[in-house]
């Protein structure tokens, strides 16, 4: 089985899938894009995945896209044997998608929102106050549901390390990054810290946050 990775050639929304395969240790090889360059949009990358965007996963000729479900795939393929994921038909199975689903489709929403209501790097005009406002609202309110979640537990889900925990920390370095503050939140500042020790964390992202 041959595994391909389309990554970027600069930190984007591969970078967890890059993690992931870190801590797996499984072949596989990575093709960079230059997005600045436009490379997402030669025809021949688009026939794999038609949104042009990294992450794309290419297993035996066949495209998988989507950061998500590319983690969730490796972790099904991958990660039970090596005890990053927990084994199907298990409480922590179901668990596992709930909170990689949750960081994606939940969580990533408000933050995204967030940030392109009042963030800097986003054009002035997009911005707008009182949107920010709700948006930083619902980003503390789901991030206090992570923080009940972690009480008496120093993992999201079961009580190792796994491709759970990969995702949702690396959502969070990023959302760090464009001000989500977790000032009151001490057992998602602890958890964060135990996963920004991982040496692939080191290695993909060059230091601890
Ligand atoms: N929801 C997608 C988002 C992927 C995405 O936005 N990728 C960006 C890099 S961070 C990209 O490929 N951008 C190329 C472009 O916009 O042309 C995922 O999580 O896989």
């Amino acid at each position: 089985m041959t595994t391909t990775l389309y990554a970027a050639t600069r930190p984007s929304s591969a970078t967890p899938v890059e993690q992931a395969f870190i801590e797996l240790g499984i072949p596989h090889q990575t093709k960079r894009l230059d997005l600045e360059a436009g490379e997402q949009h030669d025809p021949a990358f688009l026939a794999l995945n038609p949104n042009g965007l990294v992450p794309t996963l290419v297993v035996d000729d066949q495209p998988l896209f989507e950061g998500l479900a590319i983690i969730q795939y490796l972790g099904d393929r991958d990660g039970v044997e090596r005890g990053l994921w927990p084994a199907p038909d298990t409480a922590e199975r179901l668990q596992a998608l709930s909170w990689t689903t949750w960081a994606y489709a939940h969580l990533q929403w408000a933050i995204r929102l967030m940030m392109f209501a009042g963030h800097p790097m986003v054009p002035a005009e997009l911005h707008h106050a009182p949107l920010e406002k709700h948006a930083r609202k619902l980003q503390r309110e789901r991030l206090e549901v992570l923080e009940a979640h972690l009480d008496g537990r120093d993992y999201i889900v079961g009580d190792r390390y796994s491709l759970v925990d990969l995702t949702l920390a690396s959502l969070l370095g990023w959302g760090i990054s464009i001000g989500v503050d977790l000032e009151g939140l001490p057992r998602i500042s602890a958890w964060l810290g135990q996963c920004t020790e991982r040496p692939s964390y080191r290695e993909i992202y060059g230091t601890t946050s």
